[in-house]
């Protein structure tokens, strides 16, 4: 059941792509009390439907066609499929780029008015860890990844001043159990809050197309919610309980990206196949 409200709104249809991975795996379980069926989908194997509230449906992104029929009879969409990593331009290309044209696409068709991007933070990963954002600063990618989130935020907000489809972007930080590295002490976003902006993103009326950083409530952080305000997400996990933990690691060079830029790592990969 939900960890934010005893009384969760309900969808008809949900869809959930990406439902094979990481945060997919959690949220096809966390997910289900808003929908009275959630349909799971994912290039990758996905366990059977478990009974009538789910349906789960195979699908590549990159095929148009197929996220048409992917998406028809549904209420909302909670998009998290494709490459979540750095990669050669052409697999970002088509997961991540023709995918999120082609969800927009056949929500426009099929009449969805809600959509949930699974945005991320390295859509801004070459801002230092000492500067301080919100929602509305230029983004600054790290990579092919981070470009095409930045694309996936614009097809967003075109998507929204075209044709009313609205939509909460995520610039997720780093949701996992935990903190991995110091650099997540202040990106880490728990389960637990990712369900409750899940949950707001889903269900807040007039979102039209917010942008809002997914983060835990860190004691140290680089991004500001004030623009999501009217999300009214509260977050209830702080990073700062690891902190020992992480601490006790091999302390970061000053000159390693993961200690200057808020991508990390990412800023330094690539190229590829030179
Ligand atoms: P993940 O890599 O575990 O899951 C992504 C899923 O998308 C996989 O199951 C994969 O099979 C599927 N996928 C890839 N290409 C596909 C295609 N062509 N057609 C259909 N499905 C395809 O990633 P994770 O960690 O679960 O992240 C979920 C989403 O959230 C991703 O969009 C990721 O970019 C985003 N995100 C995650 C963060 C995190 O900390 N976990 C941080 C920032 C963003
Ligand atoms: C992301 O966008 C990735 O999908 C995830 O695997 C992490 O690397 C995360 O960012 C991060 O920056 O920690």
């Amino acid at each position: 059941m939900s960890e934010t409200s005893p009384t969760p709104l309900r969808l008809g249809r949900l869809l959930l792509t990406g439902a094979a991975g990481g945060l997919g795996k959690v949220l096809r379980e966390r997910l289900r009390p808003y929908a009275n069926v959630l349909r799971v989908s994912d290039i990758a194997a996905l366990p059977p439907a478990e009974g009538p509230h789910e349906e789960v449906v195979p699908c590549n992104l990159a095929d148009k066609a197929a996220v048409d029929a992917l998406v028809a009879g549904c209420d909302a969409i909670v998009h998290l499929g494709g490459v979540s990593v750095e990669r050669p331009f052409e697999e970002i290309l088509e997961a991540n780029i023709k995918g999120v044209f082609h969800i927009y696409e056949a929500a426009r068709r099929h009449g969805v008015k809600r959509v949930v991007f699974a945005s991320s933070n390295h859509v801004i990963g070459f801002y230092k860890q000492s500067e301080h954002l919100d929602a509305h600063v230029a983004r600054r990618p790290d990579g092919y990844y981070g470009l095409s989130k930045s694309f996936g935020e614009d097809v967003a907000q075109f998507y929204y001043d075209r044709w009313g489809i609205e939509t909460v972007s995520i610039r997720i930080g780093s949701s996992f159990p935990e903190p991995a590295n110091r650099r997540m002490m202040s990106t880490w976003l728990s389960y637990r809050d990712l369900t409750q902006l899940m949950e707001k993103s889903l269900f807040t009326p007039d979102v039209k197309h917010t942008v809002v950083y997914g983060m835990s409530a860190n004691r140290y952080v680089w991004w500001d919610n004030d623009a999501a305000a009217h999300l009214g997400f509260v977050p209830q996990d702080s990073s700062e309980v690891f902190r020992a933990k992480v601490e006790a690691q091999p302390p970061v060079a000053p000159t390693d990206p993961n200690a200057i830029y808020q991508g990390g790592a990412f800023t330094a990969q690539g190229p590829f196949g030179d």
